[in-house]
């Protein structure tokens, strides 16, 4: 498509998630939101719908996303005012929009959609997700101008993927979870959610798309969802002193910690957004029908996503809410400890990691944790299609055997 086209046909697209005029995009807030920042929303409003220059809209944007950033950032996150939050996603959806109008070259596009996943993150949902659908318009536009370059990184990497040398254990008899293949909902509660005892549950996500319609590979979700920004975990585990979070698109993430070009290192996408981000991804997985022997609702299951390479480790932790750990690419090492050993995994003492465990399971100091031997323990290797279930407070270790997708279901 010729670039001028393709201005024209972004511009009409954006226009077409956008209330169609000024006075029917309403800007409503508490009065937490002093009249002056008040004042530059509206600004940024009227640009928006009557300037060509779209420079000035993006100048107010930048003005309320660092003001509201701000707010996000004072005090703990439990105590931001939802208002900042909405406040921070108009401040991203004035910038993703103002940086499409006129010169649309895709890096200003995927810098729009950046701009749409903060306030997707960090901020709340204003006008009916129009971030959601904002999102969405642009990544099918950077789809039909790149449609080249998807086309040849469409072509299967899979030999490009490194193969971690990981040590794969032994699982024996006298420590190896219980298997089940399918048991009834009434089985299901009766031997296993009642009495607080892990199993892994097989042929019960088999139906899933991720597995049929559309396999979960690296290209399908470079397809789906290569160009959205994500928090990704940085180091081996989250209990070392050099991990940290970054913010990456799931391409260079791939890039850099799966394929292992450039720096390398440990990285994990693990994260309990990333279906909420990426619908499409959602639509490929089911919620457990077993979930409905819970207390809670549907919409109270926490979701959460972890893709990355061989070796990963989540340390020894424990949860409040049962778990279906899910696997879906890869195999995954785990190691349960029911709470009764819980005098012997040693958590730490502060608060903020008081669910996590000192001990490096399978290396342990035994000098400083000379009991942790006593403790008693089952493990397994998930492949992909089974479903751990994990239940409530039972402490959990989890390393990845290869490149591993998994999908947990925290539920009550
Ligand atoms: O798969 C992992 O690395 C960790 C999973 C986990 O801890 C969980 O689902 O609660």
């Amino acid at each position: 498509m010729h670039t001028l086209q393709f201005m024209d046909q972004i511009w009409s697209d954006i226009r077409a998630v956008l209330p169609s005029t000024e006075t029917e995009f309403s800007l409503e807030f508490s009065d937490k939101v002093e009249p002056s920042l008040l004042e530059i929303l509206k600004q940024a409003r009227q640009q928006l719908y009557a300037s060509a220059d779209q420079s000035l809209c993006l100048e107010r944007a930048q003005i309320i996303l660092d003001f509201s950033w701000e707010k996000l950032n004072t005090g703990t996150w439990r105590d931001v005012d939802k208002e900042w939050r909405r406040v921070y996603s108009y401040g991203c959806l004035f910038k993703a929009v103002s940086l499409c109008h006129g010169d649309a070259r895709e890096a200003r596009v995927q810098e729009a959609i950046k701009a749409c996943d903060m306030g997707l993150l960090m901020g709340a949902a204003i006008m009916d997700d129009v971030l959601q659908k904002l999102v969405r318009t642009l990544k099918t536009n950077l789809k039909t101008k790149d449609s080249h370059a998807l086309v040849l990184s469409d072509q299967p990497s899979v030999k490009r993927v490194k193969r971690d040398c990981v040590s794969v254990p032994k699982i024996v008899p006298a420590t190896a979870v219980p298997r089940i293949r399918c048991p009834s909902l009434e089985s299901f509660r009766s031997d296993f959610l009642v009495p607080q005892k892990p199993v892994v549950l097989e042929g019960i996500i088999d139906h899933w798309p991720a597995f049929k319609e559309h396999p979960w590979s690296i290209d399908y979700l470079r397809s789906v969802a290569g160009c959205r920004t994500v928090p990704v975990e940085i180091g081996s585990k989250y209990t070392d002193e050099e991990w940290g979070q970054r913010l990456l698109t799931v391409n260079e993430f791939i890039d850099h910690y799966i394929l292992g070009k450039g720096a390398g290192g440990i990285g994990y996408l693990a994260q309990h957004q990333l279906f909420d981000q990426v619908p499409e991804l959602k639509e490929d997985i089911r919620i457990p029908d077993y979930c409905c022997l819970g207390e809670g609702d549907e919409g109270d299951i926490t979701i959460n996503a972890w893709f990355g390479p061989g070796g990963t480790i989540s340390p020894l932790h424990q949860d409040p809410q049962q778990n279906f750990l899910s696997q879906v690419v890869g195999t995954k090492y785990i190691r349960l400890y029911s709470p009764e050993e819980t005098k012997y995994v040693y958590p730490h003492q502060s608060q903020l990691l008081h669910n996590t465990s000192q001990v490096e399971v399978e290396d342990p100091d035994m000098e400083r944790f000379p009991d942790f031997l006593k403790a008693s323990f089952q493990d397994c290797v998930l492949q992909p299609g089974d479903v751990l279930f994990i239940p409530v407070k039972y402490w959990h270790y989890v390393r990845s055997l290869e490149l591993s997708f998994s999908v947990s279901f925290w539920w009550t």
